[in-house]
């Protein structure tokens, strides 16, 4: 599956890295005779700015991810809210702001 193997009869699974906005995933099986099919899904990944621990919702607990992001010079897309290519404290701020609903991101 987009170059990952993955194994199993009935059941297979395999781990796929999404890029923000639309994907592709392909699939090709095998059996053990040789015999192959392929199959295409195309899947979008919405990156919800803001939402620093996956729980899509943003909370004061991202807020203070955001923070540690800020303070550490860690890189994550998610948490650039003023849309400026950096992380830093005003992110942080415009996160609990929203998470306390007087903004929107
Ligand atoms: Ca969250």
């Amino acid at each position: 599956m987009n170059g990952e193997i993955a194994n199993g009869t009935l059941d297979w699974s395999a781990t796929v890295t999404l890029t923000e906005g639309e994907n592709t995933i392909l699939v090709i099986a095998t059996d053990c005779a040789g015999l192959t099919t392929t199959a295409a899904v195309t899947v979008r990944y919405e990156l919800i700015r803001g939402d620093l621990n996956g729980d899509n919702r943003i909370t004061i607990a991202d807020a203070a991810i955001a923070l540690w992001i800020a303070a550490t010079d860690a890189h994550n897309p998610a948490a650039d809210v003023s849309g400026d290519d950096r992380v830093t404290s005003l992110d942080a701020l415009m996160i609990l702001r929203a998470a306390a609903g007087m903004i929107e991101l």
